[in-house]
């Protein structure tokens, strides 16, 4: 199930790099997806919500609504 997230504080691709990188180290086949226009992160994968969104505030980055 792919997991659509609005993360306000991307910037540039350096973020979005730092945030697919992160998911990939929890899980190394998760399907990345990061518009850095429109700031949101499009997730598939077996990771569950909740553990994709903690890995994306402990980044450093303001998952909305969490
Ligand atoms: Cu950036």
């Amino acid at each position: 199930m792919a997991l659509k997230l609005k993360v306000s504080n991307i910037a540039c691709e350096g973020c979005a790099d730092i945030i697919t990188e992160s998911i990939h180290v929890m899980q190394p086949d998760a399907k990345v997806d990061i518009d850095v226009n429109a700031k949101t992160v499009t997730v598939e994968s077996a990771a569950s919500e909740e553990s994709i969104k903690q890995v994306i505030v402990a980044a450093g980055y303001a998952v909305e609504g969490y």
